[in-house]
């Protein structure tokens, strides 16, 4: 498999942990989204991903070359191709109760503090780029905070690692980057503690990667 993505891109980041929780072997290609202003916006990139965004993952199915898209999509794939350690609870009340936190972080926080979003407002609208980018995570993770006390044990949904654990660690990693106080989200920062004490998490945290750039 050959995985397009960025040290520091959060979306990437849930990629990796789950190819590194599965055991999958991998081959990392470095996108680097600023450099050359922004080599995900090259022609040769956006055949792969047309939205111009990592992460990618290329598979061999039966020779066959296959290109996915969207990083939930693409974890939803490896659970399927590769189901153990399972990431998505059996019971189908915590499976919805795993997606809709999933979902809070990739369709209500996520997008909002990407890339094209600042730009827009910083260039286009003069406005405060870091502070609208702010607003949007608190209001998230607060109610990400909300719905993972509910359901939370070791980890946001019981005691198994799920996909929105995998969700979470990357994006309480942007929420500190934009000035959002963790103390004002205890069950996350206390789930976000006992995943990166696993080795998958660890490894793909993004100054391990090989394109990291050092602070
Ligand atoms: N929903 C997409 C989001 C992908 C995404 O936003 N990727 C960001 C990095 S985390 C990106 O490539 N941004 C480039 C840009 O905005 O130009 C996914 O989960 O794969």
């Amino acid at each position: 498999m050959k995985l397009y993505n960025y040290w520091r891109s959060s979306a990437s980041w849930r990629v990796r942990i789950a190819l590194n929780l599965k055991g999958i072997a991998y081959e990392y290609v470095a996108v680097n989204l600023v450099a050359d202003g922004g080599q995900q916006k090259s022609d040769a990139y956006r055949a792969l991903n047309p939205m111009a965004q990592v992460p990618t993952l290329v598979v061999e199915e039966n020779g066959v070359a296959r290109t996915l898209t969207q990083s939930v999509a693409i974890v939803e794939y490896l659970e399927e191709r590769y189901p153990s350690p399972a990431l998505l609870p059996r019971d189908p009340y915590l499976r919805a109760r795993t997606r809709a936190l999933v979902e809070v972080v990739n369709a209500g926080i996520q997008p909002l503090q990407n890339l094209e979003p600042q730009r827009y407002v910083r260039e286009e609208l003069k406005g405060d780029a870091a502070a609208f980018t702010k607003h949007f995570i608190g209001r998230g993770m607060l109610a990400l905070e909300a719905l993972a006390a509910e359901t939370a044990g070791a980890y946001l949904v019981g005691d198994e690692v799920t996909l929105a654990d995998l969700c979470l660690v990357p994006q309480m990693f942007a929420a500190r980057r934009f000035g959002v106080d963790p103390a004002t989200l205890p069950t996350l920062a206390r789930v976000e503690a006992a995943c990166n004490a696993l080795a998958a998490f660890q490894s793909a945290r993004p100054e391990h990667q090989p394109d990291a750039v050092p602070a």
